[in-house]
């Protein structure tokens, strides 16, 4: 690595490959047109390539590669989930993110960190022992921790909370990590362009053609294109989309925004959340904290971020840690989460014959994006759902058979 940093450093023609391939034209046809060049989108169009040989793929994305919630998130990846379907899942994905950047020849900055959930009430830690038991059930490595545990994991926290929220515990979850978000839309990008799948940007959907009730096509904004397979993953414009195809879920949309501080020396190794506080925090190896709060209280379709986010987090995070009180905000922004009333996501074949829907991902898809892309890609190519999927399927609501993880989804709600 030193070495081709070196090459490329001392070059003057700068000689190395675009991440992937700018085509002038689409296709007349494509096996599977993907809506959203999301980590979604992309780690499904990989997946389709390497795993099942389908590479007459194309990408489509109205705006640039990951530029949407995978460019805008926090970056949090664990798997200390409440639900059986969910842990399983999620523990998938952290496996899967485990061999990501070898399998991509790419430096995602994956970075184990562990993970407190703060309880600042007993009812709090009970949740904590809940999750705590179903997690080590399915082996993975969370533990319900008391007061003195946080105060030595997290020298500098006060532990107090400003005097109005004594912590009392944690659920603590050694595998939780942190990662460059927008390289793992680079390295899915990449792989599946080198691949053979065409990624499209500034080429929107506004139309899918249904024939008989399956799928035939689709209208863009560069012309249409016959298909008879479509994946969305499209996040908060899920129901634009599926408005198309005439399908109704329960997401409703709110903005969930986040900042970002000046870079300040390293002190915080592990990444702290604290639902009542309505608070997140890690540390990136650029020294900035990361930071983030609850989702904005109304349904909204815009990314303008607020200043009353700003205020609110920034006086809950001096509660945590007063001496950060000269430290500096240098960016704020915001992302459309896609919310479901359990705050599960909604994966799957739907009932229009091959139109296929990833969604519902809220505040939470980001570590799912490598199993997102390897059951998807599974479903796609079979037309069956994936196995670790069958928790999460869109006819679940006419079922009343829902996956509630409310209670492990970390952002107070
Ligand atoms: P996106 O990355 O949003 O991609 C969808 C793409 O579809 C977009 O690029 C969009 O332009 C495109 N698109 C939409 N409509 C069309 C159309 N008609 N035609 C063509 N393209 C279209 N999750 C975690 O696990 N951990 C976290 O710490 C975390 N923090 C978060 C913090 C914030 C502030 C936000 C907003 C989200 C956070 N999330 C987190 C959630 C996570 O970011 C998302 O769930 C995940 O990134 C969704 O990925 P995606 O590929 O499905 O969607
Ligand atoms: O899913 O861990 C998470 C998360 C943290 C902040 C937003 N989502």
């Amino acid at each position: 690595m030193p070495y081709r940093l070196l090459r490329f450093g001392l070059s003057r023609k700068h000689p190395e490959a675009r991440m992937f391939t700018h085509h002038d034209s689409m296709r007349t046809s494509y096996d599977v047109v993907i809506i959203g060049a999301g980590g979604h989108g992309l780690a499904a169009a990989y997946y389709l390539a390497r795993d099942h040989g389908i590479r007459n793929v194309a990408v489509l994305e109205k705006g640039y590669l990951g530029g949407g919630n995978t460019g805008r998130n926090t970056t949090i990846i664990r798997s200390n989930y409440l639900t059986s379907e969910g842990v399983k899942f999620y523990d998938e994905s952290l496996r899967l993110w485990q061999d990501l950047a070898v399998d991509f020849d790419l430096n995602l900055f994956y970075s184990k960190r562990g993970h407190y959930t703060l309880a600042h009430t007993d009812s709090a830690m009970r949740t904590m022992r809940w999750r705590a038991e179903v997690n080590k059930h399915y082996g993975v490595r969370s533990e319900a921790v008391d007061a003195a545990f946080v105060k030595q994991g997290i020298p500098t926290i006060d532990m107090s909370c400003g005097g109005h929220a004594p912590i009392l515990g944690a659920l603590f979850h050694e595998p939780g990590a942190i990662a460059r978000h927008d390289a793992v839309a680079w390295g899915y990008g990449r792989g599946a362009d080198r691949r053979g799948v065409e990624i499209h940007q500034q080429t929107e959907v506004t139309g899918i053609r249904v024939q008989g009730g399956r799928v035939v096509g689709v209208d863009t904004s560069r012309g249409s294109i016959a298909t008879p397979k479509v994946l969305c993953a499209v996040a908060g414009f899920t129901p634009r989309i599926l408005d198309m195809v005439d399908l109704h879920t329960p997401i409703y949309v709110h903005p969930l925004q986040a900042m970002v501080s000046e870079p300040v020396k390293p002190w915080l190794d592990p990444i702290i959340v604290s639902g009542s506080l309505h608070v997140y925090v890690s540390q990136t190896a650029r020294g900035e904290l990361v930071m983030g709060a609850s989702l904005d209280p109304y349904e909204l379709h815009s990314t303008r971020p607020t200043l009353d986010f700003v205020e609110g987090l920034t006086s809950h995070m001096l509660d945590m840690f007063p001496f950060l009180s000269e430290v500096k905000v240098n960016r704020q922004w915001a992302g459309l989460a896609d919310m479901t009333p359990d705050f599960a996501p909604i994966m799957g074949v739907t009932p229009v014959e091959g139109f296929f829907l990833d969604a519902g991902w809220g505040t939470w898809g980001f570590k799912a994006t490598p199993v997102c892309g390897k059951t998807m890609s599974h479903t796609v190519a079979t037309g069956r759902n994936h196995p670790l999927i069958e928790g999460f399927t869109f006819k679940r609501f006419a079922d009343y058979r829902l996956t509630g993880e409310k209670g492990a989804a970390s952002v107070g709600h």
